[in-house]
């Protein structure tokens, strides 16, 4: 007898990082892994799941940069974040309002990571240099506003992750 098995394979990383096309996902996994990720002023930079890993305190962590969230990619990233501790949503605060369309997908992949209660999610709005007043979005999750270009936010967004 033939048995056909599925295996998926998921790798392991600490914090994986999500969101929309272009929102600074590798910028911000650049930034304070040291790491240097495929970084441009266009959507869709990063094309596959790579693995970052950083020393804090003598423990490693390892970020998961993605690709880009879209409606057709929901399931590659659920099973990319599986064996994962902290979710981190990033996006862009200047294209907050046009979020609609993934709006019920961010969700779903929550409740699906929410399932262990031992794992943690967060948001990253980024680019807040680019506005002057930051936008006012209600999230039951810690949310981290920071500017790369400013360096601004990233000590918080760091004592969060790398809190044991
Ligand atoms: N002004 C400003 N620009 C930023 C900031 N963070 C990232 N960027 C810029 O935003 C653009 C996209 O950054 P990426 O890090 O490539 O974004 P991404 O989410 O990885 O993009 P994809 O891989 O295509 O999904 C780049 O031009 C970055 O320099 C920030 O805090 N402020
Ligand atoms: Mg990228």
């Amino acid at each position: 007898m033939i048995k056909t098995l599925n295996l998926i394979f998921s790798p392991k990383a600490d914090i994986v990082v999500i969101g929309p096309p272009n929102s600074g996902k590798s910028s911000l996994i650049a930034y304070i892994t040291g790491g240097l990720p495929k970084i441009a002023d266009y959507p869709f930079t990063t094309k596959s799941p790579r693995l970052w890993t950083y020393v804090h305190n003598f423990s490693r962590y390892t970020f998961m940069d993605t690709p880009p969230l879209i409606p057709e990619a929901a399931q590659e990233i659920n099973v990319l974040f599986r064996r994962a501790k902290i979710l981190l949503i990033v996006l862009d605060c200047t294209q907050i309002e046009k979020l609609d369309t993934i709006k019920p997908i961010i969700e779903e992949l929550e409740e699906y990571f929410e399932k262990d209660p031992r794992r943690k999610i967060a948001y990253v709005l980024t680019k807040i240099d680019k506005i002057k007043t930051q936008p006012d979005i209600s999230i039951p999750h810690p949310i981290f506003p920071v500017s790369i270009e400013k360096e601004e936010g990233i000590e918080e967004l760091k004592e969060f992750l790398f809190r044991e």
